[in-house]
């Protein structure tokens, strides 16, 4: 009795599961959320309803977001099955998500180490909601709900790979005498009975959803014959979203078509103009659904400084890819860009206060961030969740710097005390220095307004420095001893400078071995070699860390699987006491501008920086690179659908929409 009960929904499911997406696929997160727990039930986006509702605090910031992800969901087309009754229809419609309510608990939208991320979603029809405690929480949630949404078009996808029928028509090429195998070569295969090719794929869609939610009604298949096209004016999608509003009292006087992407007054406006109306129906054709299992996620990230380096001196990156780039990472809920912006081969930030080093440092008078163009970075950035630290290296890696204000770097001198006039790195011994270094950084800090200033201080070239006479001049009169004590001296003073320009600190970790006293405030990126002693010896001292060595992404294997050593980097995975362990804030992928640029940045960071972004993100036992495979291969074609360049960096495979 059992048994016969089951058999009849399973057979059903079994058959119009054809037309639906290997379940282990569907809908896959990526970062994996702290708590996620998903029903077997599934639920569908009602597109001609879905709307975003803001019932806590509201901002311009959440707003963005909803236009952003209205048009993400928007993109993926999603419709209702057409060669649906009206009734079929209206049914569908009422077990469809109609809207996502928002509520943001505080209006603080500060944006910093402290920022709370976290968010609450639960995905429940009509009426999800998304809850978080920060503006920033709530655009991880929102994005989170876009990742859960799953676009079913699998049948358009399969039946293209559907085998040609053979027919008499078909002039096929001669094999010579041995007409048999070309008989065979040329044959329809045999068809495979459980696999119906020339199903419509929107009925079997639309079957699925309601086996599934009513898995012991038997399915009464309809015999009117009405098509969508020919159903406008029909009033299925009701006037009043209210109806079904049943748990959302402050809802009643809202009107949901401002909202809705496809909503009843566009419905009215395509009565009105025909050509419009025709257009929309051609677009309705491909039906396609948007499915998403009922899911309650609560989640937040494992690290508050989860990073991406990208280098603007190697090769000059347009804003466009910089934005692609922060709509990547916050896809990948990533949250800081480290805009490594100068170095020695180019200078693009345009300064106003020192205009010269643009004018004389970068490539071209065009290959240069205005104010404006940061100001938009920075603004963009924001809008996702995403911090901007620009990186100013000083004193070495500033070749660039010279070109407009030679003084500022020291001569270096030979065997002989000639000058070989060559530049080294930034003269720490005149007072001159830290004038323009002061002007520098304060207008720099009115310009990026995170409370972060990275200031460099790697790789500097000592040689240089001990062969000017001028230095070892200044050294000994001043009882400097040691290169590495000239070097504390410098980092000292430029340090003290952005203090008094009011922000705190990110250097990379050497001069810290080379004995500098740092503010408290600081942080230190553990660069090469050999991470796990960098960053012990970091924390040691009681700074906080990020770490990034191993995320350089620009090294490593060009070929294979790189996105697996990223993944399996453990950052706590070093000699460390819980107090230590506790100043790991974080780390960066590091995409060094060498061999990248505007051209090959995206495909070269992604989706190798998203393997970097799971690591700072979920939890530490979220490591098996067996599981996150398909998961970061099912991200890497939202990046594509999204329209975001990123690699097949998990090797032979496909996404759904490569035959768009
Ligand atoms: N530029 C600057 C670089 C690097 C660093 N600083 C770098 C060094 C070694 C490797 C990759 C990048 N290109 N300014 C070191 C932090 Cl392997």
């Amino acid at each position: 009795m059992k048994s016969f009960q089951l058999t009849a929904p399973l057979l059903a499911y079994g058959l119009l599961f054809l037309c639906l997406p290997d379940p282990a696929r569907s809908g896959q997160l990526w970062p994996l959320p702290l708590n996620q727990s998903t029903s077997e039930r599934v639920l569908f986006l009602d597109i001609d309803r879905f709307h975003f509702k803001s019932i806590g605090f509201d901002s311009d910031v959440l707003q963005r977001a909803f236009d952003r992800y209205e048009s993400i969901i928007f993109n993926t087309a999603a419709y209702l099955p057409r060669s649906r009754s009206m009734k079929e229809k209206a049914e569908l419609a009422e077990k469809g998500i109609h809207r996502l309510k928002v509520y943001v608990a505080t209006n603080d939208q500060s944006l910093n180490l402290q920022t709370d991320e976290s968010y609450a979603l639960t995905v429940s029809a009509p009426t999800s909601t998304l809850e978080a405690n920060s503006v920033y929480g709530a655009l991880h949630g929102l994005e989170t709900f876009s990742q859960l949404i799953d676009r079913v078009d699998n049948c358009h996808f399969r039946s293209k790979y559907r085998e040609p029928e053979a027919t008499g028509d078909i002039d096929l090429p001669q094999l010579g005498p041995d007409q048999k195998l070309a008989d065979e070569l040329y044959s329809s295969p045999p068809q495979d009975s459980s696999v119906d090719w020339d199903s419509d794929e929107d009925l079997n869609v639309a079957d699925m959803l309601d086996i599934l939610d009513r898995p012991s009604d038997p399915w009464e298949a309809s015999n009117e014959k009405e098509t969508f096209e020919s159903d406008e004016d029909s009033g299925y999608i009701s006037d009043d979203d209210d109806d079904d509003d049943d748990d959302d009292d402050d809802d009643i006087s809202d009107d949901d078509s401002e909202a809705s992407l496809w909503n009843h007054k566009h419905h009215k406006k395509k009565h009105h103009h025909k050509k419009k109306k025709h257009h929309h129906k051609k677009h309705r054709g491909h039906s396609r659904m948007l499915l998403i299992n009922a899911t309650a996620i609560f989640d937040q990230p494992r690290f508050p400084h989860r990073g991406l380096l990208i280098d603007s001196s190697r090769h000059f990156l347009p804003v466009s890819v910089i934005k692609d780039n922060l709509e990547a990472m916050a896809a990948a809920k990533m949250n800081v860009l480290h805009w490594h912006i100068v170095d020695d081969q180019s200078f693009p930030y345009q300064s106003n206060a020192l205009p010269r080093l643009a004018e004389f440092g970068a490539f071209s008078r065009a290959h240069t961030y205005r104010p404006t163009d940061v100001q938009e970075v920075v603004q963009f950035a924001r809008d996702r969740g995403i911090r901007v630290i620009p990186e100013f290296d000083t004193p070495g890696h500033t070749a660039s710097w010279g070109k407009g204000y030679p003084g500022l770097l020291t001569d270096c001198y030979n065997g002989e005390e000639q000058p070989t006039g060559e530049k080294g790195p930034v003269n720490p011994v005149r007072n001159e220095t830290y004038a323009l270094l002061w002007a520098f950084l304060r207008e720099a800090a009115g310009l990026f307004p995170d409370t972060y200033l990275h200031l460099g201080g790697d790789e500097v070239p000592f040689d240089c420095w001990q062969s000017s006479p001028e230095i070892r001049a200044w050294m000994r009169e001043h009882d400097v001893s040691s290169i590495a004590g000239l070097e504390t001296y410098f980092e000292e003073r430029v340090l003290a400078l952005a203090s008094a320009a009011g922000r705190s600190y990110i250097i990379w970790q050497e001069p810290l071995d080379n004995g500098v006293k740092l503010d408290s405030n600081t942080v230190l990126a553990a660069g090469p070699p050999g991470w796990t002693n960098e960053i012990a010896r970091v924390t040691a001292k009681g700074y906080r860390a990020l770490l990034s060595s191993p995320w350089y992404l620009n090294l490593g294997p060009y070929a294979g699987e790189a996105w697996i050593d990223y993944y399996t980097v453990e950052p706590l995975e070093f000699d460390a006491t819980p107090a230590q362990a506790s100043l790991v804030i974080g780390g960066e992928a590091c995409m060094w501008g060498e061999w990248v640029d505007g051209s090959n940045l995206m495909e070269r960071t992604w989706p190798r920086a998203a393997a970097v972004a799971e690591r700072l993100w979920s939890a530490r036992d979220v490591r098996d690179v067996d599981a996150a495979r398909p998961r970061i291969a099912e991200h890497r074609c939202r990046m594509l659908a999204r329209g975001l360049a990123a690699s097949p960096g998990t090797g032979p495979g496909f996404c759904p929409q490569d035959t768009d």
